[in-house]
């Protein structure tokens, strides 16, 4: 039985990628979590009182301590339990997870936003960050050619990091993606869509209110 009071409170947006790869993380680790989801159009002054820079996912401990970036939600639950091994790369090479996770966050990042939503950055060109995006995923498709992972034997936090986001690049324009000569990327992607542990953090939940029952996240099966 949970002692809901001592579990950590998540704070979540469904769609939100940065959120989606906290979840996979908690997921992954058996860590369990009092999700609260919320709407970023209408964001509860519980939720701002926790973090004030106002981006999910934030989760705050027991102990009141706040975690608001999604590399470190991930980090802390992996570094308390990690059974699947998502760590073993940053042991290996601390640096090159650090570049890659800089990369993609950056400049993987910014062209993603201004080609999906190009229409919210002005002068934005959605071609040129279109292209510079897709090589960025030429890349991962090469790395992956070896082991259909990039995080070495076995999928890690370089995947998981990266799957939502890259996910969110073929939504842009799924014919195009699917017609790009990266197989292996797109064999990686499919497989992480067609996943349980993907289809277990999609699932919906209603938005928070002060009166809301705590909603257990993962789903206790
Ligand atoms: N660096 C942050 C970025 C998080 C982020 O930007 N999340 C978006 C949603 S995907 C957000 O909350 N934006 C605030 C807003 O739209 O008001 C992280 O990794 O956690």
């Amino acid at each position: 039985m949970v002692d809901e009071g001592q579990l950590p409170t998540f704070w979540s947006f469904r769609r939100c990628p940065y959120a989606m790869r906290a979840r996979l993380a908690i997921a992954a680790s058996g860590e369990v979590v009092r999700l609260r989801e919320i709407l970023l159009r209408n964001k509860p002054e519980a939720f701002l009182s926790a973090s004030p820079k106002g981006t999910v996912p934030v989760l705050v401990l027991a102990d009141g301590t706040v975690i608001d970036e999604s590399r470190d939600v991930m980090f802390w639950v992996l570094g308390r339990n990690d059974p699947d091994g998502w760590l073993t790369i940053w042991r290996q090479d601390p640096q090159r997870v650090t570049a890659f996770l800089d990369r993609l966050d950056g400049p993987f990042k910014d062209d993603l936003d201004r080609y999906k939503y190009a229409s919210r950055y002005a002068g934005a060109d959605a071609k040129a960050h279109q292209a510079s995006g897709a090589g960025f995923l030429h890349e991962l498709d090469k790395a992956l050619e070896q082991t259909g992972a990039l995080s070495g034997t076995n999928l890690g936090i370089l995947d998981f990091a990266s799957l939502p986001f890259v996910r969110q690049f073929r939504i842009a324009n799924p014919d195009w993606f699917d017609a790009q000569p990266w197989p292996h990327l797109s064999v990686w992607l499919q497989a992480f869509l067609d996943s349980a542990r993907f289809q277990q953090i999609m699932e919906k939940y209603p938005q928070w209110n002060e009166g809301a029952s705590p909603i257990i996240f993962p789903t206790p099966g």
